[in-house]
């Protein structure tokens, strides 16, 4: 997979992006890679490369996506809005039979204006809503970044984690302190993942699957995002997009 990964990174629109969404798009193919064994995704086949136009700007949408024996879609989207803003957008859907939470990751800004949004948390998926103990451990372990803005999760937030980080990183040490929070989370997530049974009972795979559904309904609610997908590509596309692209069930 090592050459597949490496060819997209050379061809990609993450080097027309902010330096971060750059540097963390590498990253996360790079610890991908390093700790599970990928495979293809087969994408719709219209969705893996999207142009359409926002008031008079390019919009373009690349999505990488990749299978593991844990995880049914490994998602990364990059998309760019003319020159005003840059999206980086990575989830990761375990197998409805695998107890893991879900790593969510974006990034929202442009290389005029700054970041103006970084979100990173590995989220529950179960019914009682909380992380596996030994996550909720490692996480708590991390060292400590100050970061001088936080910002409020929406209403729909309540998926996230007390775990999450959710800021706008004001200069370059605080865009690198965040791409190392990233890693952090990635990595903890990618060595469990790797070491994770799946559940053997019918009851405990439809407890995660009623899980999966609800944090893709509550990210579904994000407006913002929805916004921007109407507006470039029209509502139908965008509720398509929305359902099978960015936040599918199964
Ligand atoms: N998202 N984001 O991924 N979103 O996809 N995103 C915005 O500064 C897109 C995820 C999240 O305050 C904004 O306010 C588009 C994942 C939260 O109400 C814009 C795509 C997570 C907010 C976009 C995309 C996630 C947010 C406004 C598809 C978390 C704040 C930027 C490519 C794991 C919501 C700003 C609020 C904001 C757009 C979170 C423009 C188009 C996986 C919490």
């Amino acid at each position: 997979m090592t050459e597949t990964v490496q060819a997209q990174t050379t061809s990609s629109l993450r080097h027309q992006q902010h330096p971060l969404v750059r540097q963390l798009a590498d990253r996360i193919e790079y610890i991908w890679d390093k700790y599970l064994d990928l495979t293809s995704y087969e994408m719709p086949e219209d969705l893996g490369y999207v142009e359409g136009r926002l008031e008079g700007e390019r919009v373009t949408i690349e999505n990488h996506c990749y299978q593991t024996p844990q995880f049914r879609k490994l998602h990364l989207e990059l998309a760019k809005v003319g020159p005003a803003l840059d999206i980086l957008h990575c989830v990761m859907f375990p197998r409805v039979n695998y107890p893991l939470p879900m790593f969510g990751n974006d990034l929202v800004g442009s290389s005029k204006a700054g970041i103006s949004a970084a979100i990173v948390d590995l989220s529950p998926i179960n019914a009682a809503r909380e992380l596996p103990k030994i996550y909720d451990m490692q996480l708590s372990a991390l060292p400590e970044t100050e970061f001088s803005e936080h910002r409020e999760l929406p209403g729909w937030g309540d998926i996230f984690s007390p775990h999450c980080v959710f800021v706008r990183p004001m200069d370059e040490d605080e865009e690198l302190d965040f791409l190392a929070k990233v890693e952090a989370f990635l990595t903890i997530h990618c060595q469990h993942a790797a070491m994770t049974q799946p559940v053997e009972t019918a009851a405990e795979e439809a407890e995660l699957l009623a899980a999966q559904r609800y944090y893709c309904a509550k990210q579904r609610e994000n407006d913002k995002t929805t916004r921007v997908l109407e507006k470039a590509f029209g509502k139908e596309w965008a509720e398509r997009y929305m359902k099978t692209m960015l936040f599918d069930t199964v």
